[in-house]
């Protein structure tokens, strides 16, 4: 697991440069923009289960058919298998928020993933867009928290999207 600093130490110590305008310049960005980082995972924290029901919501309406008969959401138990694994991209977007690097989500979110949806016919296209859902919400709720530019809480949620697969509904 990595975050932006020991990511660039390990990219410059494997070919035994000191760091060089370029990692300066991340490093920079990373570092102005911490404050609002620990900001947003806090916000997360203490947000964390109306973020998610917000956006189940947002979610069943925009496809209901998954709460249907047949949909893959029917039944308590996946109705909340769904929720749950919502929470999980939430909690580990939080991390990799903090970190300034998505490692943890390949490691710990995105492995076999794909595979076991596959498997048990849960469908990316829906997931997809939650997750996205689920960015635009916490972008909503951290600009009214103050922070002005919330572009940095994009990275996590876009990488989950484009690992996972860019399938459209
Ligand atoms: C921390 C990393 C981690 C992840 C990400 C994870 C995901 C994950 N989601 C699962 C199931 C599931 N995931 C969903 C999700 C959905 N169904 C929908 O209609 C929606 C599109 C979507 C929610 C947005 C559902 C319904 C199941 C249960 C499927 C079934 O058993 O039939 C399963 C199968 C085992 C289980 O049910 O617990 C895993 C492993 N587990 C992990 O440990």
């Amino acid at each position: 697991m990595r975050d932006t600093v020991t990511g660039l130490i390990s990219t410059y110590d494997i070919t035994g440069r000191y760091l060089d305008r370029d990692a300066i310049d991340s490093l920079k960005v990373y570092f102005g923009s911490g404050n609002d980082r620990v900001k947003a995972a806090a916000y997360i924290s203490a947000n964390a289960s109306s973020l998610v029901k917000a956006t189940g919501a947002a979610l069943y309406e925009r496809v209901p058919e998954l709460l249907r008969p047949g949909g893959n959401s029917y039944t308590t138990r996946r109705y909340a298998a769904c929720l749950r694994d919502l929470d999980y991209y939430l909690r580990y977007s939080s991390y990799a928020l903090v970190a300034g690097n998505c490692d943890v989500l390949t490691e710990r979110v995105l492995n076999g993933l794909r595979e076991t949806y596959n498997s048990l016919e849960v469908p990316v296209g829906p997931t997809v867009i939650a997750i996205q859902i689920m960015k635009d919400v916490l972008k909503e709720e951290l600009t009214t928290q103050g922070i002005d530019d919330t572009s940095f809480v994009d990275v996590p949620f876009d990488h989950l999207t484009r690992e996972l697969g860019e399938v459209s509904v």
